[in-house]
């Protein structure tokens, strides 16, 4: 996949602003992450956070399995996890190459339910092999959750502006794809709060790639990176009024 064939509105990017970066010399997976984070989500402002690292030395021509971990614990009155945009987007050493996941967008939104689920906070791994979609967790659950969401889930895979994602949007950004590129290159996960009401902060994360079909040991290294700052492109579209505050 190319860049210029993923909806504009669907995509953010950075601007190029200076980040740091780390090498990872393993060659059979990585797993890069943070613990114990407090960074507050900037509420209704799709700039965003985000995660960036770089990969090298992996071993190319082979597959890999990919997950991605991600948790947000409210803030002030409560979060509101149908205000949430994720995604995690790969781009090769050379450049010439750019896949991205959505992990999440926009959760419970439906025709009916346009704002999405009320719930407050999640702790997810997102996983191609996970048998439910993250977007209709409740319908998996029966219900709302009691405290953050958690377990393995499919990523949302909806590659689609924010504000017009639905539980019927096509769902076709999903992990597989990136984990068959050349693994070396530049990782970008992030994460937005597309809607006033209802704010969170980032608690913890972790991307971890492992060969297909392999079993490999946890990895005794994890990096710390650095933050990117990314810049909204792409239109708006401001949801139906009388959402309930978060
Ligand atoms: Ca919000």
């Amino acid at each position: 996949m190319n860049l210029s064939r993923i909806p504009a509105c669907a995509l953010i990017v950075s601007l190029g602003f200076s980040l740091p970066r780390v090498q990872a010399q393993q060659t059979q997976g990585f797993a890069v992450g943070e613990s114990g984070v407090s960074q507050p989500i900037p509420d209704n402002d799709p700039s965003g956070i985000a995660r960036t690292f770089q990969t090298s030395g992996l071993t190319v021509g082979i597959p890999y399995d990919l997950t991605v971990s991600l948790s947000v614990e409210p803030t002030g009155f409560g979060a509101f996890n149908g205000d949430y945009y994720a995604y995690l987007l790969h781009e090769t050493a050379s450049g010439s190459e750019f896949r991205l996941a959505v992990l999440m967008n926009r959760v419970g939104s439906s025709a009916s339910q346009p704002n999405g689920y009320s719930d407050s906070g999640f702790r997810l791994t997102f996983s191609d092999s996970a048998l439910q979609d993250i977007h209709q967790y409740r319908v998996s659950l029966g219900g709302p959750p009691t405290g953050l969401v958690s377990g393995t889930w499919q990523p949302d895979g909806r590659l689609i502006d924010p504000f017009l994602a639905l539980d019927t949007s096509p769902r076709s950004a999903f992990l597989a794809p990136l984990g068959q590129m050349d693994p070396n290159g530049q990782w970008t996960l992030f994460v937005a709060d597309m809607e006033a009401g209802g704010t969170g902060k980032l608690t913890g994360w972790e991307v971890r790639a492992v060969p297909s079909a392999t079993v490999i040991p946890e990895p005794s290294t994890v990096w710390m990176l650095g933050i990117g700052c990314l810049a909204w492109m792409g239109c708006r579209r401001r949801r139906s009024a009388g959402r309930p505050p978060g």
